[in-house]
């Protein structure tokens, strides 16, 4: 339920979510070059999760080309911000389901 509001604060505030993922993508964008590529994403990845679940650089690489909606090989802010907007979307769906 806490996540829930949480969620839904989010959302809302424009301001506070658009801050919350340029932070985010800079922290992700280790060299600065304003794009994400797939090792900056790997190594991010291979950070947060807790279980280290065999993830590959292969399976990082076709995530990637499911947001690279330019098909680049790099994201954007822009492709990184729906990206989390779809992500909070699907918790808030979850979180309200349950
Ligand atoms: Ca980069």
């Amino acid at each position: 339920m806490k996540i829930k509001r949480a969620l839904q604060i989010l959302m809302k505030d424009e301001t506070k979510l658009n801050n919350l993922v340029k932070e985010a993508f800079s922290a992700i964008d280790r060299d600065g070059s304003g794009e994400i590529d797939d090792i900056e994403l790997y190594e991010i990845l291979k950070h947060v999760s807790q279980e280290d679940g065999g993830l590959c650089l292969e399976d990082v690489k076709a995530a990637m080309s499911e947001l690279d909606t330019y098909n680049d090989g790099r994201i954007t802010l822009e492709e990184f911000r729906a990206m989390v907007i779809a992500a909070l979307n699907f918790l808030y769906q979850r979180e309200s389901s349950s």
